[in-house]
């Protein structure tokens, strides 16, 4: 078999690309180690940036969202039994955020992506990039029968553990990594949000954060210890524990239901460096880790298809290179500013095992400079909402 691209992984961004690709008049397959209903399973993101939904405008996978997204005008980031509002509208010049679930993103895009005909492989064992920087294919087995993909490019879109990564040699590779001394418990329920927006918690006994997917759904994690066994969390214990780190009229007003999902995410920054080799290009979780309080993990992944794609399709339509060899100095420069970005959160955000007196002057320092200087809450705002592509 032939084709133009080959896309490992599909997640939202190899899906994202596929459609992309498919609009411009670009064949491409999208292959997946698992199925559908596997990777619709895991609960992961819930903020888009405008960016973001513009792509999947541009998709034509984002009727859904404009109906039960959630648009967002702001935040608020709670300590010393307070919340303070950042808003996010009037400190951008009116831009905002959408809550709506990742996993809803990744079956909108599903749904295209079978509307558009396109070959996808779900189930695909030992996919395998080949020769890409000479002749690319890439290789997978199937019922036990081997298959070959001859192709022009190839995306590796396969997230933090895929085969793109590995397959390029240690010495192409440079990588960074900050490992937190924390994780995130995160819980789902069928039950009304405590509040109309997310709120961030700063709290002695460690961070907490309300969100939601719906009016009707919430979403909210608590910072654990990393040996935390997610079984050892029953939902009284979870619910008592966030109540103790948020502002008593929210605790009193926190409506609780049976969850249906709890999870233990640990937290981390990666980048690795280039993101592009020969035909092999890095895309989203492939190449970076951000930890989630940023909200910057899957709106990244977006960016990095955004600028793919303006290259792939520039290649196709004008027959110039110039995009795809500028693809991963574009790519990592706005990767850079989001991973400062989360950094900086995590750090404001959470109470570190190993923090002293100082560090901790420091952090309510930061949060009392932050809740009154309009430029300081600024400038989280115009992060928060994503910087310009
Ligand atoms: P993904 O990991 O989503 O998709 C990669 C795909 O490649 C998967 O379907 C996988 O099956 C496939 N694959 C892997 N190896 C393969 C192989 N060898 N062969 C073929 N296919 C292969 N981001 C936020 O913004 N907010 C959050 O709150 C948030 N929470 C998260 C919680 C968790 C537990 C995790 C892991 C991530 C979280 N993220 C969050 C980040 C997350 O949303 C990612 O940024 C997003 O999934 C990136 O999308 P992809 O790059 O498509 O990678
Ligand atoms: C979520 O709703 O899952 C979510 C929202 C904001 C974050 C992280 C996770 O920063």
């Amino acid at each position: 078999m032939r084709t133009q691209i080959a896309i490992i992984g599909s997640g939202p961004s190899g899906l994202l690309l596929g459609q992309l690709l498919t609009g411009a008049g670009i064949d491409n397959v999208i292959l997946d180690r698992v199925g559908k209903d596997y990777i619709l399973g895991r609960v992961r993101a819930g903020v888009l940036e405008e960016g973001t939904v513009r792509l999947l405008e541009e998709a034509k996978s984002a009727g859904r969202l404009h109906a039960e997204g959630l648009p967002h005008d702001g935040f608020s980031l709670a300590f010393d039994g307070r919340d303070h509002r950042i808003d996010l509208h009037g400190l951008t010049g009116g831009k905002r955020v959408t809550v709506y679930g990742q996993t809803e993103v990744t079956r909108d895009l599903m749904v295209a992506r079978e509307a558009s005909g396109r070959l996808t492989i779900y189930d695909a064992a030992n996919v395998t990039p080949h020769d890409f920087n000479g002749a690319p294919y890439v290789t997978y087995e199937r019922d036990g029968v081997a298959h070959r993909i001859d192709c022009d490019f190839i995306a590796g879109c396969d997230g933090f553990h895929g085969a793109s990564r590995r397959a390029v040699p240690e010495k192409a590779i440079r990588t960074f990594e900050k490992v937190y001394p924390f994780g995130w418990l995160g819980l789902l329920a069928d039950v009304a949000p405590v509040n109309h927006e997310l709120i961030y918690a700063n709290h002695p006994r460690g961070f907490a954060l309300c969100s939601m997917r719906s009016a009707t759904r919430s979403r909210y994690y608590i910072q654990c210890s990393l040996d935390e066994k997610v079984e050892d969390w029953s939902d009284d214990r979870f619910w008592d524990e966030l109540r103790r780190r948020l502002p008593a009229h929210h605790a009193e007003a926190l409506k609780t239901a049976p969850s249906f999902e709890k999870s233990i995410a640990p937290l981390r920054s990666f980048v690795a460096e280039p993101m592009r080799f020969g035909r092999l290009f890095l895309v989203g979780d492939a190449a970076h880790i951000v930890p989630p309080t940023g909200a910057k993990g899957l709106n990244l992944a977006a960016s990095d298809v955004h600028y793919l794609f303006e290259g792939l399709s520039e290649f196709y339509c004008d027959r110039s290179s110039a995009s795809i060899d500028a693809y991963s100095q574009k790519a990592l420069a706005r990767v850079w500013k989001a991973v400062r970005f989360s950094w900086w959160m995590t750090t404001m955000m959470h109470r570190f095992p190993d923090t002293g007196d100082f560090d901790q002057k420091i952090q309510e320092a930061e949060l009392d400079y932050l809740t009154h200087s309009r430029a300081a809450s600024t400038a989280l705002a115009e992060n928060y909402v994503g910087l310009p592509f």
